[in-house]
């Protein structure tokens, strides 16, 4: 039976807004309060999930959150009807309006862990949405990803959808943002590759060893959330790796591991300067890969920090691409990256010679997501990788699967339904709710998802 990578983006929202919420993330504080243009946020996003199923890889999408969030802003003392409710946030406090409308959860690497059937010991997919719990706008988002993600993953003789990580700064868990699967093909167990930023418990540890201090960033993703993750999805340890960020890499703003780093089947695409203790993590993902079926060996490929610094990679997002199997070229993989790198020369430089080299990745391709790139999310943030059998794919719920017509639907449903411009102070205008509400009725019919539960925190 064949296995597939499926790739799950993130709809953007109505909302989509440039706030500056997110510290740590340089682009979302350089772009706070710029004017963001929600429909062709949202036109770029659907052209490249097109883009990706032109190449025949099945598409599907997690739709946006209703927003602003209504039931956060009553359960915080907001009384009245919604249009008295969103001036007086905007009087009393325009940040938490602006986490209340954020679209954030249009980075759908940050959804959830998911770890294919074949690495579990239960032999059913395993998913665990991130509780997200390091940012306020995002914590918000966990409920109604879970409520989405049971919704599409419904069968539970082939998907299990955990309940996520409790809420607290210990278990801080920000998703597949920080997971790379390696594997010698997609088919048959591969090597789970997670990354932390710090320790939760008992202080930094090894963190504050390797740094001397204090850091200008924290991480977001602690090291226990992700050992729980790999024991609540079953995984064999021989098949586990974990590695620290490098607390250098997050003080340039590499947030998540996403950022400095992408892999694919057996290939790593990584910054020199992405990990602590680079030796020991290649060395534990060429050994644990060469015990996997399959007969590709580990090929990491390093982009040097003289070739490309820290501070270009978190500003042009080389690495948050998608690293693409090509469908009908067995060995052939493309490398989807944001146009931001097209205009950084160092970058353009890195990318010609990666192409040019005698390695899997065969071909380069440009793709504009620059509303979202001006929020730290490039193409690969705007993704959540699932792996499925051909059986399991067949019990995915069928309407967040996208075919021509259903692009073509939604591309309309889009230009119907969202503004051109949006500025901070629009996000308190009562019409911009019901605009939101009458566009996620008519989404929901759309794809067949009720997505008028309430959204409690
Ligand atoms: O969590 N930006 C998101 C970007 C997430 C990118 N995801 C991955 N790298 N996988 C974040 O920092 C900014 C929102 C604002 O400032 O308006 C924001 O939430």
């Amino acid at each position: 039976m064949q296995t597939r990578e499926v790739n799950f983006d993130g709809l953007v929202g109505p909302t989509h807004n440039y706030a500056g919420l997110s510290p740590g993330n340089l682009l979302s504080t350089r772009h706070a309060r710029d004017i963001a243009h929600p429909r062709a946020a949202a036109r770029q996003g659907l052209a490249k999930m097109r883009r990706v199923a032109d190449l025949g890889i099945p598409q599907g999408l997690l739709p946006p959150h209703p927003r602003p969030h209504l039931d956060v802003l009553r359960e915080l003392g907001f009384t009245g009807s919604v249009p008295e409710m969103l001036a007086e946030v905007q009087r009393s406090d325009p940040a938490l309006l602006s986490a209340c409308c954020s679209a954030s959860a249009m980075w759908t690497a940050n959804a959830a862990t998911v770890s294919p059937s074949s690495d579990s010991a239960t032999n059913r997919v395993q998913i665990t949405p991130a509780n997200l719990s390091t940012l306020f706008h995002r914590s918000i988002e966990v409920s109604w990803t879970t409520h989405v993600l049971r919704s599409i993953f419904a069968d539970t003789s082939r998907f299990t959808v955990h309940d996520p990580l409790a809420g607290c700064a210990a278990l801080a868990d920000e998703g597949a943002a920080n997971h790379t699967r390696l594997s010698c093909g997609h088919a048959g167990p591969g090597v789970e590759f997670f990354v932390y930023g710090r320790i939760g418990l008992a202080g930094g540890g090894e963190v504050d060893e390797a740094i001397g201090g204090s850091r200008r960033f924290q991480g977001r993703q602690t090291r226990e959330a992700s050992e729980a993750i790999a024991r609540l999805h079953g995984l064999d340890p021989e098949r586990v790796v974990l590695a620290c960020q490098n607390p250098d890499a997050i003080d340039a703003g590499v947030f998540h591991n996403d950022v400095i780093a992408v892999g694919n089947e057996h290939v790593l695409l990584y910054h020199e300067d992405a990990y602590l203790d680079t030796d020991r993590v290649l060395g534990e993902l060429r050994t644990k890969l060469a015990a996997c079926p399959g007969s590709e060996a580990f090929l990491p490929l390093c982009v040097q920090r003289e070739e490309l610094s820290l501070e270009d990679a978190s500003d042009c997002y080389l690495f948050n691409s998608q690293l693409l199997s090509l469908p009908g070229e067995p060995g052939s993989m493309l490398l989807l990256v944001p146009t931001d790198c097209e205009e950084n020369p160092r970058a353009r430089r890195v990318l010609e010679r990666i192409e040019g080299e005698d390695n899997p990745i065969v071909r380069v391709e440009y793709v504009d997501v620059r509303q979202s790139m001006r929020n730290g999310g490039g193409p690969a943030c705007l993704r959540l990788r699932v792996q499925l059998t051909d059986d399991e794919l067949a019990s995915v719920e069928k309407g967040v699967m996208l075919d021509d017509a259903k692009f073509s639907e939604l591309e309309a449903w889009v230009d119907r339904n969202y503004r051109e411009d949006l500025a901070p102070t629009d996000l308190a205008d009562p019409e911009l709710s019901t605009e939101v509400e009458r566009a996620l009725t008519e989404l929901s019919e759309l794809i067949g998802i009720p997505l008028d539960v309430p959204t409690g925190t």
